[in-house]
C-alpha cells in the first residue's frame, strides 16, 4: 500500500540547512515536507560547528529562532592567532566594525527543530530510499519508505540539503554536473570537555608539530581540536595523550593555564574542500553539504550553508508571491560565487596553518614569512578579518 503526499518544497535532510529553509518558507505560508534518514534524537547529538557570522545571525533573526542564540551566545570581537610561542589578536571589530557568535550548531539546530514544531510543518524522520524523480519537469516527485510503508509525495519543487553523503547531488546527470575536491593529508580530531575554555576567546595555533584550535560553548564547556593524522581514530588517543599533545602545540603561556578535564565527545573529522557546479537541476535545488565542503579552519561550512538558504528562500517566496523565475534560474550562480569566496578563505587558513607530513623546509619557511606578514600588517588582517567576520551576501 502506497501513501501519496503532496507539498509545495519536499526538502530532504533535517540539518541546519533543511530545517532553516523549511521554517524561512513556512512563515511565508509556503507548504514544506522535510525528509530526514535519522531520527530527531541522532541529528541533535552532532557536535558540530561552533562560529556563526553576523549575517547567519541576522537570517536566524529573520527565521525567528534567535532568542536563545541572543541569550546564550557569546560575542567575539577578534580572535588570536600563534606561531609556535608567539601570539597576536586579530581585531575584527576594529578592522571591520563586526563580530562574530559563539554557539554551537547543535543548538542552533535545536532552536530550529523547536520552531519547526511550532510552525506544524511535518517531518518525517527514519526515511529510507529516497529516491527523487522528474525533476526536469513541472511535477517532479521523491519516492521513499517510512515506518515500513511505500511513500510519494508530488510537489513543485526539491532541495537537497543532504548533506555530502547525501542522494540529491546524484540526481543531476553525471555529464551534466562537474565536481571540484581537494581532500588534505590530514584530519581534526575534536574533544569536548566540561572545563573552562583556556582563553577567552578562540585560538588557532600553528606549531611545527601541527594545528591546534581552542574554541568553547559556555564558561564551562570547551571545544578543542588538534591536527591528526588522516586516519587516526578517536579510539587510538586517551585522554592524556590529547591533553599532552595539545599543550605542546600551543604557547607556553597558555599551555600553562589550560585546564583539562575528561572529555564527553571525541571524534575525528577528516578534511576536504568540495563544490558541484551547477546547485541546480531542473526544479532540484541543492543547498549546504550537499554542494560543497570546506575544511573546518576558517568556520564556513554552516555559514556557507545559510548563504545558500538566504539565497533559494528569498527566490521561493518570490516565485509563490509574483509569479517571477528569474531569481531561482540564478540561484546556483549566486549561491557559488559566495561558495566559492569561502573555498578560497577556508583552504587559505588551512594551507596557513597545518603543517603538511611531507612539506618541504621552504614550505614551512613560507608559512612562516606569512604568519609574520599577518602579524604585522593591518591590510592583510583586514583581509582574514573581513572574510571570518562574513562576506556580505
Ligand atoms: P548536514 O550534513 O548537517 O545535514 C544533512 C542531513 O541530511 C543530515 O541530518 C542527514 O542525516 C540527512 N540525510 C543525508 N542523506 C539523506 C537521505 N538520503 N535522506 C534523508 N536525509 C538524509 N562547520 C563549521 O563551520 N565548523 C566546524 O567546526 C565544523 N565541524 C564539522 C565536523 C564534522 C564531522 C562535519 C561532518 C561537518 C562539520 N562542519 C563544520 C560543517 C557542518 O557544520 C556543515 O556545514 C553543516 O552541518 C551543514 O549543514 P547541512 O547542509 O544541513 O548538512
Ligand atoms: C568550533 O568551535 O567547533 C569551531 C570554531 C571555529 C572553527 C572550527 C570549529 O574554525
Amino acid at each position: 500500500m502506497t501513501q501519496h503526499l503532496r507539498t509545495q518544497v519536499a526538502i530532504i535532510g533535517g540539518g541546519p540547512s533543511g530545517l532553516l529553509l523549511g521554517q524561512l518558507l513556512g512563515l511565508q505560508g509556503i507548504d514544506t515536507l522535510i525528509l530526514e534518514r535519522q531520527t530527531r534524537a541522532h541529528v541533535l547529538s552532532r557536535i558540530r560547528a561552533g562560529v556563526l557570522e553576523t549575517g547567519t545571525v541576522d537570517v536566524l533573526r529573520r527565521a525567528g529562532c534567535a532568542d536563545r542564540l541572543e541569550r546564550e551566545g557569546f560575542i567575539h570581537h577578534g580572535t588570536m592567532i600563534s606561531c609556535d610561542d608567539d601570539q597576536f589578536r586579530i581585531d575584527f571589530e576594529a578592522l571591520t566594525g563586526q563580530s562574530v557568535t559563539v554557539y554551537g550548531q547543535t543548538e542552533v539546530t535545536r532552536d530550529l527543530y523547536d520552531a519547526r514544531d511550532t510552525l506544524g510543518h511535518p517531518t518525517l524522520h527514519e526515511v529510507g530510499d529516497v529516491a527523487i524523480h522528474d525533476v526536469e519537469t513541472d511535477t517532479p516527485a521523491v519516492h521513499l519508505t517510512h515506518g515500513g510503508r511505500k511513500v510519494q509525495i508530488t510537489c513543485d519543487y526539491v532541495v537537497g540539503c543532504d548533506g555530502y553523503h547525501g542522494v540529491s547531488r546524484q540526481t543531476i546527470p553525471g555529464d551534466k554536473r562537474q565536481e571540484f575536491e581537494k581532500v588534505y593529508p590530514f584530519g581534526w580530531l575534536g574533544v569536548l570537555s566540561e572545563t573552562p575554555p583556556v582563553e577567552d576567546e578562540l585560538l588557532y595555533a600553528s606549531s611545527a608539530r601541527g594545528f591546534a584550535l581552542c574554541s568553547m560553548r559556555n564558561e564551562n564547556l570547551s571545544r578543542y581540536y588538534i591536527q591528526c593524522p588522516a586516519k587516526t581514530t578517536a579510539e587510538a588517543w586517551s585522554d592524556a595523550a590529547f591533553w599532552e599533545e595539545l599543550q605542546r602545540r600551543l604557547p607556553q603561556d597558555v599551555a600553562a593555564r589550560l585546564i583539562t578535564g575528561t572529555t564527553v565527545e571525541k571524534s575525528v573529522a577528516q578534511l576536504r574542500s568540495f563544490v558541484v557546479e551547477p546547485m541546480q537541476w531542473g526544479r532540484l535545488f541543492l543547498c549546504g553539504d550537499a554542494a560543497h565542503i570546506v575544511p573546518p579552519t576558517g568556520a564556513k561550512g554552516l555559514n556557507t550553508a545559510v548563504g545558500d538558504v538566504h539565497y533559494l528562500s528569498d527566490a521561493l517566496i518570490q516565485r509563490y508571491a509574483d509569479g517571477c523565475t528569474k531569481a531561482l534560474e540564478g540561484y546556483s550562480a549566486t549561491a557559488l560565487a559566495r561558495v566559492w569566496k569561502a573555498e578560497r578563505f577556508s583552504w587559505w587558513m588551512t594551507s596557513l596553518l597545518h603543517h603538511v607530513p611531507a612539506q618541504s623546509s621552504f614550505d614551512t619557511r613560507m608559512q612562516t614569512a606569512e604568519i609574520a606578514f599577518l602579524r604585522a600588517n593591518r591590510a592583510a588582517q583586514t583581509v582574514l578579518a573581513q572574510n571570518y567576520v562574513g562576506l556580505p551576501f
